[in-house]
């Protein structure tokens, strides 16, 4: 095992959030409505009703929560771009109040001696698109990447490298397979066409991007599959999933093609989705780096009922969040060796762009954030040593903020936020991580 936190000269410090999970200002200086708003004002969606209309109010309170990043001694800064605040409808006449917001956030941080990392879609689809079909429609990846251009030509200048998608597997079987997040459809498999669309909305958008001389990343929730035993039908079952939730948004970015899906009964052209030339869109503007948002492993067996084939086994003996996934570090060090094995010398380097805990609100101080995040620099450190290329770690999240269906419920953040007043309250974790990014800075300087 090397040091402790033996990471490279140059490693940059981050922090993580989203524009719906924390802005607020919903219906402010012309927004238009996102699938979000839409979803979280049905009733039963979203646990107690809650909403994102207030958040964190970073909208307003953003200079604060930049005070609060600089202290903490942040590199970089990820946040997400709400596509309706700069597009109301998603394609059509742009809403200068909302880029404007955007590049007052940009100068502050710069100001600050924080370098941005913006998401350019992180599932708040403005709802106009959903009108039209959402991502189920082609045409939402051309309005994507129109939206990637207005962008990118008022920040470019300023922001050198950019996220284009936030965890499309997320969002496709969330979103639109299980309906638990908006927009809330239950398509089951047919859900795959929002998936490919996804995938060709980032293919188009790093063209326009590289076109301006920018950096691009694609951030994808990756999680080592692990078959429940060894039987036939577990490693089966350990491998379709394998490929719906891994290589399915991975394979097409760095290979140039889709695994096959045929053990999920899923045709090759993705229900039709799939366009002649489209996996060549996807691939060849190629990948500046991976963004790679790990939380735990997933355990799967053989299905004991008809439907999916496969079952979702929790893993015990281990310690579980308080959203009750289970912590197992090691799995993200052996995560990154398996990427280098699968993709060899077409993985580009990686930024961990997520990694973090919730912890219930009373656990004072919130020493299994610190565990967490400790032994997941452990895996880092090690896999550095064994020679994989990782260049950053930004956890989730810089504040308590909107967990998406559970609402307000589940605590990610290094900072506590009271909700009701607003106050912010840096926990025991957020003065760990500032030790931390000082002494790994004072080590590198000498
Ligand atoms: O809060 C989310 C984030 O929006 C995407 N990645 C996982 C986090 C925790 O669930």
């Amino acid at each position: 095992m090397p040091d402790r936190y033996d990471l490279p000269t140059g490693f940059r410090w981050g922090a993580a959030t989203a524009a719906y999970q924390i802005e607020g200002a919903v219906t402010e200086d012309g927004r238009g409505p996102s699938v979000w708003d839409v979803f979280a004002a049905r009733p039963g969606t979203v646990r107690d009703g809650h909403t994102g209309a207030v958040a964190c109010d970073h909208y307003h309170r953003y200079p604060e929560d930049i005070a609060l990043m600089k202290n903490l001694g942040l590199d970089g800064y990820r946040f997400s771009i709400a596509w309706p605040r700069v597009l109301p409808t998603g394609s059509g006449p742009v809403n200068p109040a909302g880029l404007a917001f955007y590049d007052r956030l940009v100068d502050a941080l710069l100001d600050a001696g924080i370098t941005p990392l913006p998401t350019l879609f992180h599932w708040d689809l403005p709802q106009a698109l959903e009108d039209g079909g959402g991502w189920l429609n082609r045409d939402t990846a051309h309005h994507f990447a129109d939206y990637a251009a207005i962008v990118t030509d008022r920040l470019g200048d300023r922001v050198p490298a950019w996220i284009t998608l936030n965890e499309p597997f997320v969002h496709t079987v969330f979103g639109y397979a299980l309906g638990t997040h908006a927009p809330g459809r239950t398509l089951m498999l047919e859900a795959l066409p929002a998936a490919h669309h996804q995938l060709l909305a980032h293919g188009l958008a790093a063209s326009v991007l590289h076109d301006r001389g920018l950096e691009v990343m694609l951030s994808n929730n990756l999680t080592p599959v692990e078959p429940a035993t060894s039987s036939d039908a577990d490693l089966a079952a350990a491998q379709a999933y394998d490929a719906l939730h891994n290589r399915l948004f991975t394979d097409p970015v760095l290979l140039g093609r889709y695994p096959d899906l045929s053990a999920l009964g899923v045709p090759d052209d993705l229900y039709g989705a799939i366009h002649p030339g489209d996996t060549d869109l996807i691939a060849a503007p190629g990948l500046d780096g991976l963004g790679l948002n790990f939380y735990n492993p997933t355990r799967i067996a053989a299905p004991t009922e008809p439907g999916l084939p496969f079952d979702f086994v929790d893993i015990p003996d281990v310690p579980h969040t308080a959203f009750g996934w289970p912590v197992v570090p090691d799995a993200l060090r052996q995560l990154l060796l398996s990427l280098r094995d699968t993709y060899g010398k077409t993985l580009p380097p990686i930024t961990i762009t997520e990694n973090g805990c919730s912890v219930t609100e009373s656990t004072t101080p919130d020493q299994p954030r610190i565990d967490f995040m400790s032994a997941h620099l452990d895996a880092l450190a090690a896999a550095t040593a064994e020679g994989i290329d990782i260049r950053g770690y930004y956890t989730w999240s810089l504040l308590d903020n909107y967990e998406w269906a559970e609402g307000y419920h589940q605590r990610f953040g290094l900072i506590h936020v009271d909700f009701a007043t607003q106050q912010r309250t840096p926990k025991a974790s957020y003065t760990w991580y500032r030790d931390l990014i000082a002494a790994h800075k004072a080590r590198h300087s000498k």
